[in-house]
């Protein structure tokens, strides 16, 4: 069993997609253990991005990402972190399978509608950051 976070990006919230997308993380077999919506401060949101920090595209999604509430989703499942990042789909929702989240609501490279942890070890991470330490 492991433990990762889907992030519904503002974009997504913006066009009311929360609930389709909690939908199709239920439709596809994860579990919810928590569901947590916040602003991300400029501060909060280079945390979460360091890795991105030397990008040209940095400050712009500090900005796209600090424009507005996000929501984390905690889920569970075997092998959650790649099922998820499948579920998700590819960077560019013109690149992404049809059917992923990002092929049906991404609306561009930086707008894709949702982010999800890489690999245990950011998923560690990126979980603390929304959920303190108890996941
Ligand atoms: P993923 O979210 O698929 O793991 P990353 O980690 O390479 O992709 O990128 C993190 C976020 O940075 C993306 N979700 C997107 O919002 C933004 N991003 C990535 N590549 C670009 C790019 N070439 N131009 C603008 N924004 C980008």
């Amino acid at each position: 069993m492991q433990r990762t976070l889907l992030m519904i990006k503002p974009d997504a919230v913006e066009k009311r997609a929360i609930g389709r997308i909690i939908n199709m993380l239920e439709e596809n077999g994860f579990k919810i253990i928590s569901i947590k919506s916040k602003v991300f401060t400029k501060e909060e949101a280079e945390k979460f991005y360091e890795v991105h920090k030397d990008k040209e595209f940095f400050s712009s999604l500090i900005d796209y990402i600090t424009s507005g509430m996000v929501v984390g989703i905690m889920v569970e499942g075997d092998n959650a972190v790649s099922k998820l990042r499948e579920l998700v789909g590819a960077t560019d929702p013109r690149k992404a399978r049809a059917g992923t989240i990002r092929a049906v609501f991404g609306e561009s490279i930086e707008r894709n509608a949702v982010h999800a942890s890489d690999s245990p070890e950011s998923a560690d991470k990126e979980l603390s950051l929304f959920f303190g330490h108890e996941h």
